[in-house]
């Protein structure tokens, strides 16, 4: 299965042969522009690439490409968003309501001890402890689109495993309709859970949730890693939800709890503006915001003055294949 190195003395190195995966640094050099036209660009850039490196030191590669399983079906086979983009243009209201700032200020998170607690309608309530989250299920690779509803989006290369594993074990009862999760509620490391402004007005704990039969779907994912290493705090260490065919703010970070329960669970982006964020918030192109289109998006890729990217948005993210038949007969622009 996974980590024959276990992730507290992992090795240092992700090693890559696969093509069709932009790994490596050479391949993160090229993606970002600094090789080839990039190498244009000015110090300021320079300086982007010492600070990459020395992120990419810091955080342990604990995962063995041998040991994930790896499914091309559901891929995207875009480019992948490089590293550095992924870990620093952040959504992580907890650690600050602008881009840059979950990255900052999320440093000094505590991810070890964790729990996990698995509670409600299930014949198997569960704990899981901050290493079972890394042995108790089978670990895959699974390279996703995540669709910002603020009309941004990347490809992430994620590490977990499959929200169905997770449901099987607890073995629902039959009142068991929906997952309610649950993000940490910590204000002494959560600067925007003490701080109003900074926490962008949210009550916390920020609450997500999903239909039963759309967390059995196999696409849904809970990730425990990103390019081959543990999440890093910003992204939702040491345990966040990966939902590629809906908005991001479905996919909730450093979750805590999830709670199987018979009515549809109350959730964050909803209570704060319930005509403009959904419960279900599929990515829909034809349904668009109330301030803004959903029709585009725009991809982050090198960054910068490169960075224009601007492509037509797919139903369900481009995953319709997989899921729309969750919807089938339901009216997706009253279920937004
Ligand atoms: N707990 C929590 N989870 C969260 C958010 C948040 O503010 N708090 N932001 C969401 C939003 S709006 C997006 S787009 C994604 C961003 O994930 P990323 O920073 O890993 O790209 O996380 C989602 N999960
Ligand atoms: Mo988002």
């Amino acid at each position: 299965m996974l980590i024959k190195s276990t992730h507290k003395n992992a090795t240092k190195e992700h090693q890559i042969t696969d093509e069709k995966i932009y790994y490596g640094r050479r391949e993160m050099l090229k993606n970002m522009g600094f090789l080839g036209v990039g190498t244009l660009l000015g110090g300021g850039a320079n300086a982007g690439v010492f600070d990459l490196f020395s992120r990419d030191e810091e955080r342990p590669s604990v995962f063995q490409r041998d040991d994930l399983t790896y499914k091309p079906e559901g891929q995207a086979l875009e480019e992948l968003t490089p590293e550095s983009k992924i870990i620093s243009h952040n959504n992580f209201y907890e650690f600050g309501a602008q881009k840059n700032q979950p990255a900052e200020l999320s440093q000094g998170f505590k991810v070890d001890p964790w729990k996990l607690a698995i509670s409600g309608e299930v014949e198997k309530p569960l704990i899981l402890d901050y290493d079972d989250l890394y042995s108790s299920f089978d670990l895959e690779e699974r390279i996703y689109r995540l669709r910002c509803v603020e009309a941004w989006s990347m490809v992430v290369p994620w590490i977990g495993f499959s929200l169905a594993d997770l449901v099987k074990k607890a073995k629902p009862t039959s009142k068991a309709n929906y997952l309610a999760f649950e993000t940490l509620y910590d204000p002494e490391q959560m600067i925007g859970q003490r701080n109003r402004r900074l926490g962008g007005g949210i009550n916390y704990p920020y609450l997500e949730g999903l239909r039963i039969d759309e967390a059995m779907n196999p696409l849904a994912l809970m990730s425990v890693g990103l390019y081959g290493k543990t999440l890093p705090p910003q992204n939702g260490a040491p345990i966040r939800l990966v939902v590629p065919w809906k908005y991001g703010f479905k996919s909730i970070k450093s979750v805590v709890g999830i709670k199987f329960v018979e009515k549809q669970p109350p959730t964050t982006w909803n209570i704060l503006a319930a005509n403009e964020y959904g419960f279900y918030a599929n990515v829909n192109p034809k349904v668009d915001h109330p301030r803004w289109s959903q029709a585009s998006e725009r991809r982050i890729t090198t960054g910068g003055i490169f960075d224009q990217n601007r492509i037509d948005t797919q139903p369900f993210n481009g995953y319709g294949e997989q899921v729309a038949s969750l919807y089938s007969g339901m009216n997706l622009r009253k279920y937004y």
